[in-house]
């Protein structure tokens, strides 16, 4: 059987959308289907975070999840956090319609990104070829315009 999720996405500014993810088999990928709006034109970086905690906003969700401590990559890269799904596209009206599957994010077990939280930046991702530091940790993204806590739903 199936497993589904949610998971709505807000911030402080205009940026907001919805993201459903289902995963029909324990050893298939995740797809990760959903609207996210209020972007600028361009490429934003979109990730799992490691924490479902938004005490703080989007900050206290942590770094990127990362349960095999490896550097930053795109999602194709082997070498890539669990949470790492690359950029996601807006157009001229700063609307992004997101469709990904996923073979390293689970919705089961110790991969499972159920209970964390979705994160969208205001920024592109560079995928850990920044050639710095930080391109290794966060792909320089930037803030973080919006998240939202990822919850089974039916
Ligand atoms: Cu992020
Ligand atoms: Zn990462």
């Amino acid at each position: 059987m199936s497993i589904k999720a949610v998971c709505v996405l807000k911030g402080t500014g205009t940026v907001e959308g919805t993201i459903h993810l289902s995963q029909a088999d324990p050893d298939g990928p995740v797809t990760v289907t959903g609207t996210i709006s209020g972007l600028t034109e361009g490429l934003h970086g979109f990730h799992v975070h490691e924490f479902g905690d938004a005490t703080n906003g989007c900050t206290s969700a942590g770094p990127h999840f990362n349960p095999f401590k490896k550097t930053h990559g795109a999602p194709e890269d082997e070498n890539r956090h669990a949470g790492d799904l690359g950029n996601i596209v807006a157009n001229a009206d700063g609307v992004a319609d997101i469709k990904i599957d996923d073979q390293i994010i689970t919705l089961t077990g110790v991969r499972s990104i159920i209970g964390r939280t979705i994160v969208v930046h205001a920024g592109e991702d560079d995928l850990g070829k920044g050639g710095n530091e930080e391109s290794l940790k966060t792909g320089n993204a930037g803030g973080r315009s919006a998240c939202g806590v990822i919850g089974i739903t039916k």
